[in-house]
């Protein structure tokens, strides 16, 4: 069994690879909640959402999140009537929006309909919020403290970050099913998805008990860098990591894993980082633009992980 740590369109890609290349039922998914909000009176939860939709085969390619069948009518008319577009909802994506909301409303957990929701999509795979309590990552820039959404989407992640908080993290839950697969003698890796450390990696870790348990993990644990040659494939790790006084590259990204990472999967082009990197490096294509691209990757880290057990 494996444990994937997933967060935006960069952790549902792997995952979906992940998806192809193991039975449904040896694979969970943990996904991050800190990008979680209220608007519009919905309970929206894009990470885990963008997971569902990708191993559902419903996401939209081009940009990764919300669905590719859609129509706008909602948007149109809200707009119409002065209230709030800048968070794209489609048609589609509101009814699950609406749905999860009524349920949660009626007391259900996140994990309960998340569950239910992603069986009725027809997914095989398990995903589980990394809790069922509420945690909110909040950044801390030149105009005081914003709230995720508003810094990643309203305004496209323009503002200089100085420091981010995931509020609730320090009271919150880790889910059981995430901390019985990682004492699970049957787990055979946990695998960091390419997800941006600090808005989808760290308020996973930033739970208590999660950190430790992966430590103490019999099954190694294996991170595939977000960072190619300095950049990131997708939003902005690399600005987050230059505006908090880091090098972006995939160096410091395994110095963040740090004593977690028994492996580490690197672009060829950042080879030149191997020396700098204490858990076992591998070197990989890590852009992954085809489904073969995200098979491959995937069949690579399985690999290592393999690797690793061995020497465990
Ligand atoms: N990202 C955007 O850049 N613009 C949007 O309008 C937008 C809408 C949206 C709706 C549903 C959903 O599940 C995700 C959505 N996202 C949008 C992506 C989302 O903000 C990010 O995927 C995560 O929060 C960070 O990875």
């Amino acid at each position: 069994m494996i444990i994937a740590l997933s967060g935006g369109v960069g952790g549902a890609k792997l995952a979906l690879g992940l998806s192809r290349v193991l039975p449904p039922e040896e694979l969970l998914v943990v996904v991050n909640t800190g990008d979680d909000f209220e608007h519009l009176g919905l309970s929206i939860s894009p990470d885990i959402d963008t997971v569902a939709y990708t191993l559902a085969g419903l996401a939209n390619r081009e940009v990764g999140w919300g669905r590719h069948d859609e129509t706008w009518s909602f948007m149109e008319t809200i707009e119409g009537l002065g209230g709030e577009t800048w968070f794209r909802l489609g048609d589609r994506d509101l009814a699950l929006h609406v749905e999860r909301t009524r349920r949660l409303r009626r007391g259900e957990s996140l994990s309960a309909v998340t569950e239910d929701l992603c069986r009725r999509m027809g997914i095989l795979q398990r995903i589980v919020p990394m809790s069922d309590d509420p945690v909110r990552t909040r950044l801390l820039t030149e105009e005081g403290w914003i709230d995720f959404q508003d810094y990643f989407v309203r305004r496209r992640c323009e503002p200089v970050v100085k420091e981010l908080r995931f509020h609730g993290a320090e009271t919150a839950q880790p889910h059981p099913t995430f901390m019985a697969a990682l004492a699970d003698p049957a787990l055979q890796g946990v695998v960091i998805c390419p997800s941006n450390p600090f808005i989808s990696v760290e308020p996973i870790l930033a739970i208590p008990g999660v950190r430790d348990a992966l430590v103490a993990c019999k099954a190694p644990v294996i991170a595939v860098s977000p960072i190619i040659a300095g950049r990131a494939v997708k939003g902005p790790t690399a600005k987050m990591m230059t505006e908090l006084g880091l090098d972006p590259s995939a160096g410091t990204v395994a110095h963040r894993y740090a004593d977690l990472l028994d492996g580490y999967v690197i672009d060829n082009a950042d080879m030149a980082e191997v020396v700098s990197i204490d858990a076992r490096v591998t070197l990989a294509q890590t852009l992954m633009t085809t489904m073969e691209d995200r098979e491959t990757l995937a069949r690579t880290v399985l690999d290592a992980a393999a690797v690793l057990r061995r020497r465990k």
